[in-house]
């Protein structure tokens, strides 16, 4: 695992070299938490696609496995085993992923050959399906015979249904249902949701279904954003009731885990935001966000809240009961660290904003603001971010309903990643390249005006990573 990189994430999963894109096959099985991901251990870029593997007992603390699932050079995966899901087949965990070969990526499953989900076996009838839909057609591109991949797979009933991210010929991306009584011989039913084009892109890729009882949650990565849908899920249909975006930055085609208690948790790709050459240096690229607990707030809305569990890395804190800003104010926190979480509760008052700077460097010549405007933006500020040429220097920005007034905000710092979680319900996720060893500043300040912070708490964080 390459370590003594400041931008390397340490409580976050990351590959242990090389390429990291989606997450994969979570599950939380016998006990333990598996998660794979989309790897190339060739180097860092999207290359021939193995499904790397980290396990942990208490979703915080991890540890490396062997890679669990390999093209085979003469199967329907020879070019990549793309992303899918595991589920419980009556005992046997069994994954259902992409197989890509050539201008074909068509579905293939693979079963457990032992309980630590160490190794796969791959079905012989592989891909299970072999004919992409022709009504409505599925859209065609110079490089694929058909936009058609990524599986999410659930029991209803007795009856396995499936979902596959689909582009249509004649709209937009589409979320494709399948049914079958063992995983092996699928049936086509008719695409759940379609998007329209302009607005929710050509193409739907890792779509997932999510069940909140009252209501249903479908969410989709449309090469740009990842886009949800609250509403019912019933036959084979989806009525929409609200959308917005899972994420408001750099993160993308995310899938959850059910745990035995319960409570779904989502994690993402938090891709990186620096040019590749920048990658191949640092020898390794992308990171998974922390699990987010999904849920329903009292109002219909989606709550989101970092796991519970990531209190247990919690290390030395600070706290104040209340800080009064004046205008022009600014509060250096008695801490500096690039591994911290940070909470607290702002009333603007009559202030234009208040600004939470990061990873500041004692000199000033870097300084990632979050700040939290008047007009009810929560932006992360990444054009004094790094002095890097190579890492964007573009600004991201969420508006906040002011759901509850004042904010509140809770930030997860580890490396180059930055994680802004704005009143329980909207996140916003962002990495960082600061070039400085010590750019490890934290301070809150008032911007045009009084501010006051209350419930202010930091904890320098612990590393995940077993060696
Ligand atoms: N990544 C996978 C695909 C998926 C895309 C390939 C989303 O299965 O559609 O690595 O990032």
């Amino acid at each position: 695992r390459l370590a003594g990189d400041p931008h390397r994430p340490g409580y976050h999963v990351s590959p242990p070299a090389n390429w990291l894109n989606d997450p994969n096959g979570l599950v939380h099985w016998n006990g333990r938490y598996h998660v794979f991901y989309q790897y190339n251990p060739t180097g860092p870029f999207h290359g021939t696609i193995h499904w790397g593997h980290a396990v942990s007992d208490d979703l915080v603390h991890w540890e490396d496995r062997p890679v669990a699932l390999a093209p085979s050079p003469d199967g329907p995966d020879r070019d990549g085993c793309w992303s899918g899901c595991t589920v419980d087949d009556d005992g046997v965990a069994t994954i259902l992923y992409t197989g890509g070969s050539g201008t074909e990526q068509l579905p293939c499953l693979a079963t457990a050959a032992d309980e630590s989900l160490t190794s796969w076996e791959k079905d012989p009838g592989n891909p299970v399906i072999e004919e992409l839909p022709s009504e409505p057609e599925v859209l065609k591109t110079e490089d694929w015979d058909g936009e058609f991949r990524d599986h999410c797979v659930w029991r209803e009933d007795g009856v396995w249904h499936q979902l596959i991210g689909a582009g249509m010929e004649d709209g937009g991306g589409a979320a494709l249902l399948y049914v079958s009584t063992d995983l092996r011989e699928w049936e086509y039913r008719g695409p759940v949701l379609t998007g329209d084009r302009d607005t929710a892109g050509t193409v739907w890729e890792c779509p997932e279904l999510l069940d909140f009882g009252e209501k249903q949650l479908l969410h989709v990565s449309n090469y740009e954003d990842v886009v949800y849908f609250l509403g019912e899920y019933a036959d084979g249909e989806f009525s929409i009731e609200r959308r917005d975006k899972l994420d408001h930055g750099d993160f993308y085609a995310p899938q959850s885990m059910w745990t035995d208690d319960g409570r779904t948790l989502t994690w993402g790709w938090t891709l990186e935001a620096r040019d590749v050459s920048a990658q191949w240096d640092a020898g390794w690229s992308g990171s998974l966000s922390v699990p987010r607990e999904l849920s329903l707030a009292e109002d219909g809305g989606l709550r989101q809240r970092p796991a519970r569990e990531l209190a247990e890395l919690r290390g030395d804190g600070y706290h104040r009961d209340e800080l009064e800003l004046g205008a022009g104010d600014s509060h250096e926190l008695d801490r500096r660290s690039r591994q911290f979480e940070l909470r607290a509760t702002i009333r603007l008052e009559d202030a234009d904003a208040v600004e939470l700077g990061v990873l500041e460097a004692p000199d000033g010549t870097e300084r990632t603001p979050i700040r939290y405007t008047a007009t009810n933006d929560v932006v992360v500020d990444r054009t004094t971010a790094s002095t890097a040429p190579l890492a964007t220097t573009d600004s991201q920005r969420m508006t906040v309903r002011p759901y509850d007034a004042p904010l509140s905000l809770h930030v997860f710092v580890d490396g180059s990643v930055i994680e802004v979680f704005a009143n329980e319900r909207q996140c916003l996720t962002s990495r960082v390249y600061p070039e400085n060893p010590d750019a490890t500043g934290i301070s809150l300040s008032a911007v045009g005006g009084r501010a006051t912070v209350t419930d202010l708490d930091c904890w320098e964080l612990g590393d995940a990573w077993r060696s």
